[in-house]
């Protein structure tokens, strides 16, 4: 069988081709990323010179191209977007290019070429946001309601996804997670933001009053919901998938990080909120749980202190994002600290 993955040089896409090629060595793997800022081929340096892996670089905005990776494809596992809040803000142009015309031109395209599965990858930022003292959740059930550019581009491509199923038949499934984290995530996102940042001996950066609340899942346990859902999830639906935190709050997470690297909070630095900022995320996952069998494995204390090791053991990897071009997005990100 042949997979076609979209943006699978980013941080979730990686983790999923390595989790893929382990899992299912039979199969041909074939990655188109554009390779932004974002995408890093030495994710997959491990997998590179493997006769089953094929990297393409281009756009998936690029009809001519997807059409011809498409008439190899079986599957396809669409990942590619720009993902960061904060740069959707500022540029939001390119949010609306890929994530929602790059996945129409992927969507006609696995069409025309009769693709068996259409596998699109979303967010629970599509559903907007919570109170504090709210103790409902997101499920497959709430109403679309986004909040920032990049939500409203997920929530475009994520409408476009079901149209093609209802009136053409493209036999699509849809997950929706919550926040990721984990080896290879670029260091813009909070947790590698801050971890990265303390490695270097610098201060970290707090949005607000740090109270807002993620729903947090280590980025294996979303693939291994990509897996089932691709193997077993039935073709139409959309599956909620996320994690194991109850309420835990941005200054917690980055308390918590503190302590496994041995610093005290004068290293926090409270700066201007993002505009828009939602509250909080928390998502029921039980429709995956009751109908796939998934759920999330392991305690987010553990996996915390794992991917910290994990930048620690690869300050390489890290160091060679955190360049000229990081530095200046960070002083016109973060020009109060
Ligand atoms: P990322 O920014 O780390 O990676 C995105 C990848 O897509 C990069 O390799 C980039 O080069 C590629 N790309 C961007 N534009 C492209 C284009 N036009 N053509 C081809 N490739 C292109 O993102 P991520 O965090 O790995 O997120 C992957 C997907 O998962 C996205 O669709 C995102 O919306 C979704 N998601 C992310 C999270 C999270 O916490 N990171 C949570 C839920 C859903
Ligand atoms: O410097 C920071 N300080 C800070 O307080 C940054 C970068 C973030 N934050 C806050 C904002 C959020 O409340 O931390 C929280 C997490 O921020 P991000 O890591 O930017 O993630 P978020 O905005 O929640 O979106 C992420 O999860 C859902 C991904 O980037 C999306 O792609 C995904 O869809």
């Amino acid at each position: 069988m042949t997979i076609l993955v979209t943006g699978g040089s980013g941080f979730i896409g990686s983790n999923f081709i390595l989790y893929w090629m382990k899992k299912y060595p039979a199969d041909e793997v074939i990655n188109l990323d554009k390779l932004t800022y974002a995408g890093n081929p030495e994710n997959l340096k491990s997998v590179e010179n493997e006769k089953n892996y094929k990297f393409v670089r281009g756009d998936i905005c690029n009809r001519e191209l997807v059409d011809k990776l498409m008439k190899d494809a079986d599957i396809v596992c669409h990942f590619a977007a720009e993902s960061h809040v904060d740069r959707s803000i500022k540029k939001p142009s390119a949010f609306m290019e890929t994530n929602i015309i790059g996945t129409h031109v992927l969507l006609e395209s696995a069409l025309k070429n009769k693709v068996k599965k259409f596998h699109h990858i979303s967010t629970d930022e599509v559903f907007g946001s919570l109170e504090l003292d709210d103790k409902s959740k997101f499920s497959e059930e709430t109403a679309y309601n986004p909040r920032s550019p990049y939500a409203a581009s997920k929530a475009a491509s994520d409408h476009l996804v079901r149209t093609y199923f209802h009136t053409y038949g493209l036999p699509i499934t849809i997950t929706n997670c919550s926040n990721n984290f984990g080896p290879f995530q670029y260091p813009e996102k909070l947790i590698p933001l801050v971890v990265t940042n303390l490695l270097e001996g610098k201060k970290v950066p707090v949005y607000g009053d740090g109270q807002n609340i993620r729903d947090w899942l280590y980025v294996e346990d979303h693939c291994k919901a990509i897996d089932l859902v691709l193997h077993e999830g039935q073709i139409g639906e959309t599956y909620c998938v996320g994690g194991l935190t109850c309420d835990m709050s941005n200054l917690g997470i980055v308390k918590k990080i503190l302590r496994i690297l041995g610093k005290d909070e004068s290293f926090i630095t409270f700066v201007k909120d993002r505009p828009g900022h939602d509250r909080k995320y928390a998502v029921d996952w039980s429709k995956i749980k009751n109908e796939l069998g998934w759920e999330p494995v392991a305690d987010f204390d553990i996996l915390l202190e794992k991917t910290v090791n994990w930048y620690q053991k690869n300050e390489d990897w890290w160091k060679r994002l955190k360049s000229e071009t990081f530095q200046k997005y960070y002083k016109e990100q973060y020009s109060d600290i």
